[in-house]
Formats: structure tokens, sequence, C-alpha cells
């Protein structure tokens, strides 16, 4: 009976498969009736975008770390061995579980030492998208990178059955030009943001065929809050955190703010085709690498100026924000100019120009035609359906 009954939770757990772009799932094995997991706290280096490696703290390899999997009811082991130079520990955020296994540093454990591995053990009492996350020298894990995903699917499946089923981490590091390694002391003035911790077009775009249910999870645990904007559809918040809000109590959106601390489930039905934006709506965390201490230059007259500043410093290019940041764009989106390294991408080559986003942004892909694996490349607009120049006469 016992054996029959871990098989059936096996079989649920193979059916239930979130996707995690840029990131995946953590593999675990069945020791008994316990579901075990291995999370290795550990520096790792991570390419946010081709070329621009950053000095991360993760689980695994990566920032975020594998997406933890499991059934409501299911008891789960997690062994956490550290890996980093300083103590560490693991809080299973949002689950209710033995305080001793809430894994706050001095409160409810001892933190782990560096070489150590501690074991977490406990039964999953609830479903839906919570998280992990260090809760010792939190400040500095937390904004080098890390934390992840625990996702608890329900014991008898979700209530409504979704066909596509992604997660997205957001998060926002403090990166100065030219460094490899994250300033984790920032409070506020952030400059790079990203999904799963890389930028686009590095991140993977989610995907659907047309008439698909599309579920989307989102989490946030750094300083800013995130209103999370999709095009083209109606989504509806079908979860704040804990269990699934009761169908009087779901709301339909466009934009939905995920504050520190905070997971959100959204659920639409990709009916629409296209290549729709998928992004943060504060318009600087869709910036890379912006400085934030810079005059204001829009309608000054530059005429003379430059050639006067190249005559002291030659390969001086001209004042960036004259126009707005257009200019910019232009010259490195396009490859015109070579970017400096360890730079984020400014701009990235798009169907009808540059895209001018970067960072806390991807593509929701909805297509009539998929094949149901990979990125099916840019949308095929019908004939007379883009906006462009008109005939006035
Ligand atoms: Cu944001």
């Amino acid at each position: 009976m016992k054996k029959l009954l871990t098989l059936l939770l096996f079989t649920l757990a193979l059916e239930a498969k979130v996707i995690t772009p840029n990131v995946g799932s953590l593999p675990w094995k069945m020791e008994g009736d316990v579901k075990v997991f291995h999370l290795i706290a550990e520096p790792i280096r991570r390419e946010f975008a081709p070329g621009f490696w950053v000095n991360c703290w993760g689980y695994n390899g990566s920032s975020p770390g594998p997406t933890i999997e499991a059934v409501e009811g299911e008891k789960v082991r997690i062994l956490v061995t550290n890996h980093l130079p300083e103590p560490t520990t693991v809080h299973w955020h949002g689950l209710i579980l033995p305080n001793g296994m809430d894994g706050v540093g001095g409160l409810t454990q001892r933190a782990i030492p560096p070489g150590e591995t501690f074991k977490y053990e406990f039964t999953l009492k609830q479903n839906g998208t919570f998280m992990y996350h260090p809760h010792s020298d939190e400040m500095t894990q937390i904004a080098m990178g890390m934390m992840g995903f625990f996702i608890i699917h329900p014991k008898n499946g979700d209530a409504v059955a979704v066909d596509r089923d992604y997660a997205l981490f957001l998060h926002e590091w403090c990166i100065p030009f030219g460094a490899k390694t994250p300033v984790p002391f920032e409070m506020l003035d952030f400059n790079i943001f990203t999904f799963n911790s890389v930028l686009y077009p590095t991140i993977e775009p989610l995907v659907a065929k047309k008439g698909e249910r599309v579920r989307i999870r989102l989490a946030n645990l750094m300083m800013n809050s995130h209103p999370i904007h999709l095009h083209g559809h109606e989504f509806t918040v079908t979860r704040r955190g804990a269990q699934r809000l009761p169908q009087s109590a779901q709301y339909t959106e466009n934009t939905v703010n995920v504050a520190p601390g905070e997971t959100r489930d959204i659920e639409l039905i990709a009916d629409n085709p296209g290549d729709w934006a998928f992004h943060c709506h504060k318009t600087h965390h869709t910036m890379n690498q912006m400085r934030h201490d810079v005059p204001n230059l829009i309608g000054i007259n530059e005429r003379g100026l430059n050639e006067r500043i190249r005559k002291f410093f030659p390969n001086f290019m001209g004042l960036m924000n004259v126009h707005g940041m257009g200019e910019m764009f232009e010259m490195y989106g396009t490859g015109k100019m070579a970017l400096p390294p360890q730079i984020a991408p400014i701009g990235s080559p798009g169907p009808f120009g540059v895209i001018e986003l970067g960072g806390m942004f991807t593509l929701f892909k909805v297509r009539e035609h998929w094949n149901g694996i990979g990125d099916p490349g840019w949308y095929d607009q019908p004939p007379g359906t883009v906006a462009d120049t008109v005939n006035l006469e």
C-alpha cells in the first residue's frame, strides 16, 4: 500500500512540470516515502548576457537556485551543503512547518558553517508558489543571487489544469560599470534588473500555442516592488502567496505588482497571436546599467560642442542624451559600436529595428502553429496589420 502510494506521488510529480527559464528544476530521489533533495550553496559565475559574466552566489551552479517541485502531502528531506565562505541557512518562505526547520540563523537553528551539510525534513501541508532563501547574512546573500522557487503541486492536481506553467524570479543588482561582482550593500539605486538572473535577450521566451492556458509564477525578494505588465492579454490573479484564491476573489489585470517577499500566480488563455512584451513597468527597470547621476542635456544646442570636447578627448562619443536615449540604442543595439568589456547590453536587434527594452523584460510568444519546443522566432505579422507611415495628402 505504502509502495503504491509512493508510486502514485511519483507519477503526480512527473506529470507536474514547471518551466523555470534558464534555470530548471532540482533533481530528487525517493528514499522510502521521503523525497530527497540536495542543495549546494556556493559562489557561481552567471552569464547575464553574452560575454557579461557576473560573480554571484547561488545554489547548484545557478542563480536563482533550481526550482524545488514537490506534491502536497509529501515528506521532503532537503540536504543543504554550504560551500560559501561564510555561514548560511535556508528558510522555506511561506511554508507551514516545525519551528526548528524554519531556517532562521541564531533563532531556530545554528547557522550552517562553511563545509558542513545540514538536514531539513518536513511534510508539505500546503500547495502553491513559495520560495527558499538564506536567513543568515541575508542582505549580502540574497543580493548576491541566493533565492529559488519552492513549488508545491496540489495533491489532487490543479483546480484548473494549465498547458504551460512558467516561473520567473525577479531580482535587482548593483553592478558598477566594468565590475564583475555586485555590490551587496546597495539599498535603492540598482542598475541591473533581471528575470531568473539573466537579461533580455538571454532570457528564454515564454511560448504558448493559441488557445492554451498559461500560468506564470512570479517571485520577489529584493528591495523594490515590480509592477509586471503583459501586453495583448488580460490575465487573472489566481494566487497571492498562499492558497489559490476562491473564484470570487480572483480578479483580472494587465499589471500585477509583486512586492518584496511576495509571490503571485497569474493565469490566462493565450488567444492573441504575436510577440508580446512582458516586463516590469518601472521604466528604469527595463534599462540596463543606467547611471542615475547624469545631468539632463535634452534640448541643449550641441553644435560645435562635441568637436571642442574631442580636442581634449579624441574618443569622446558625443553627448548621449541630447535627443533622448535613441542615439545610444542605435549605436550599440545595431552593433555599430562595440560595447566596452563587462557592460550589459544596450538594446538588441528586433524585426523592426532596435528593441530598446532590456533588463526585467521578456517575450510572451503566442503562435497558431508551434511544435512545442524552443523559440519559434519572430512573429510573422499578417499583411496590413502593422502600424506604419500614412500619407495624409
Ligand atoms: Cu521593476
